[in-house]
């Protein structure tokens, strides 16, 4: 596959946004960017940025939702690494040639003005594995 451009985010996955801010924000001193929820996913996402990498804490707001599911299974903690991509449908192709079993074959809309699509972490030795690229307006 074409080299990702950087590490897009670190996602974390949390029962609760508002009782871990005061941790990221005040003991770390991360810049706190906001709260929004991503539907699709049926997570609310805060971001906090240290420098140019981004922490992403994922809250459930559905009991379907795979945050959820991930929280019942293996508690709260880290969830997925996001590398940005260029180009993320011919990357999704190229990774499925190489034999990655992809989650979304085609980019589904995430947080932060992105398009998204997950690897399976059982393709990429236990780590969930998202590729993201921003969607840019003309
Ligand atoms: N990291 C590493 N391994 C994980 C994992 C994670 N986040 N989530 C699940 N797994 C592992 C499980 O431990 C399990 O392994 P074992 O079979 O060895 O026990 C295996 O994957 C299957 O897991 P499961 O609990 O049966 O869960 P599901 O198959 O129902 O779903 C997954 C797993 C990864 C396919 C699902 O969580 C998914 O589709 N994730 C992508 C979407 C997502 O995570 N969205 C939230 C973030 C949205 C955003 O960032 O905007």
């Amino acid at each position: 596959m074409q080299p990702v451009k950087a590490v897009n985010h670190v996602g974390i996955a949390v029962r609760s946004i508002d009782a871990q801010r005061p941790f990221y924000e005040g003991t770390l001193g991360a810049v706190f960017e906001g709260v929004e929820e991503v539907p699709d996913q049926k997570v609310r996402v805060a971001f906090f940025r240290i420098s140019d990498v981004r922490l992403e804490l994922l809250e459930p707001t559905d009991p379907s939702s795979a945050v959820a599911s991930f929280l019942d299974k293996r508690g709260e903690g880290l969830h997925h690494v996001a590398f940005t991509v260029a180009g993320i449908e011919a990357r999704i192709q190229e990774l499925k040639q190489s034999g990655l079993r992809m989650i979304d074959d085609v980019p589904r809309p995430g947080a932060h003005h992105m398009r998204i699509a997950f690897v399976h972490p059982k393709s990429t030795f236990g780590v969930l594995t998202e590729l993201c690229e921003p969607v840019h307006h003309s």
